[in-house]
């Protein structure tokens, strides 16, 4: 990501840019940017004649300020209102503490609500109440991004009920319900447009059905700006090689949940390309010590979020 003040030069100071120049300059998509212009007000401050955005230089800083606070793991709507607050030319303040009056919800409170909201979706879950279930998710989402929305609430629902399943031998058909629910509302975060042509490949381990984690990590790959192919759950290693061949992915992420589909033996069996690409592993399911030592490993979704950004062109 280049810096503001670099750009500002000059003739160039004054200039204005459309949505394709500078998604280019941020390696985003012009969708993406779009996105939060609409949803989260931080737009361009001109239209030309016919209406199109026009960027001026202090918008665009703005814009890789909250692209910024995005990479470090800040929901979109928080990195959007620290971004139109940082006074230009300046790094963003955290924001200070009962200010004007409006408190600023402190850790206690959010755990509090956060708890409630857990409770609420694991009750509408469990009720088989797919409304409910589809709304606390997709407020979320909307409110929180995919990140925090997947560590705070969805992941912590889904092991809950795992643990549930796995006490009782029940709850299947909630499994199934909140996953189904949960799958439709990732997939509203629209894809990021192909700008650069090396996507992160995402893909299951061969059988592997628990997808869920590749969509979010999608997802979540997507409001990063980044652009991402996501094959799904049960990807024979053919199929996947043949992607690699047809792609030229910059990475491959791979996902085992269960011990079942964990035998890393085949990764070593993947083709080679020019320039290459990393292998990145995550889930519980892998057999770490038999993985290939050129692969990478990651823990948790930020993490696969910083390793797969790492390669973006930013
Ligand atoms: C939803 C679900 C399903 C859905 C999957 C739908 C879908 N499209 O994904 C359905 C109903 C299809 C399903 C099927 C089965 N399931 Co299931 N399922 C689950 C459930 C509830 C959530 C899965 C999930 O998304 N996990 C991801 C996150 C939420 O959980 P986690 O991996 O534990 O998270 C940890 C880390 O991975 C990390 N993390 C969290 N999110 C992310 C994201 C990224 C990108 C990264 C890098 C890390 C990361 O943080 C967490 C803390 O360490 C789990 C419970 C569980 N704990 O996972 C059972 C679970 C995985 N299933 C289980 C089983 C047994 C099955 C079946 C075999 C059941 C059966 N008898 O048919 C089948 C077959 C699956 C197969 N062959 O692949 C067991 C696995 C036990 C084991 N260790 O082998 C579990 C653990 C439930 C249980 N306790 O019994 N399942």
């Amino acid at each position: 990501m280049r810096s503001g003040t670099e750009w500002g030069s000059g003739r160039m100071r004054e200039a204005q840019l459309g949505v394709g120049a500078v998604a280019q300059r941020l390696g985003v998509a012009p969708s993406t940017l779009r996105t939060w212009d609409r949803r989260y007000g931080i737009g361009p401050s001109g239209r030309s004649a016919g209406g199109h955005r026009r960027y001026t230089p202090a918008d665009v800083a703005r814009l890789e300020t909250m692209q910024r606070q995005i990479l470090t793991g800040v929901p979109p709507q928080e990195a959007a209102r620290v971004a139109l607050e940082a006074p230009p030319g300046e790094p963003p303040r955290p924001r200070a503490h009962g200010a004007g009056g409006n408190r600023v919800p402190l850790k206690a409170d959010h755990d509090e609500a956060q708890a409630t909201e857990v409770r609420g979706l694991a009750r509408a879950a469990m009720a088989l109440d797919a409304a409910a279930t589809a709304e606390t998710v997709r407020n979320a989402l909307r409110r929180d991004g995919v990140v925090r929305a997947w560590d705070d609430l969805i992941a912590p629902v889904l092991i809950g009920i795992g643990r549930k399943h796995a006490a009782s031998g029940e709850c299947v058909e909630v499994e199934h319900l909140l996953s189904t629910v949960v799958l439709g509302c990732l997939a509203e975060t629209p894809p990021a447009r192909p700008l650069n042509t090396r996507p992160v490949l995402l893909a299951c381990a061969p059988e592997e059905q628990h997808s869920l984690p590749v969509h979010a990590l999608a997802a979540a790959l997507a409001e990063a700006g980044a652009e991402t192919l996501t094959l799904g759950a049960r990807v024979p290693p053919p199929a996947l090689a043949a992607a690699v061949r047809r792609t030229g992915p910059r990475a491959v992420f791979l996902w085992s949940q269960t011990p079942a589909t964990g035998d890393p033996a085949w990764l070593t069996g993947l083709p080679s390309s020019r320039p290459p690409y990393r292998i990145v592993t995550g889930g519980p399911g892998w057999h770490r010590d038999h993985l290939p030592p050129h692969t990478a490993q990651v823990a948790t979704l930020p993490e696969a979020v910083t390793e797969l950004t790492r390669f973006a062109p930013l």
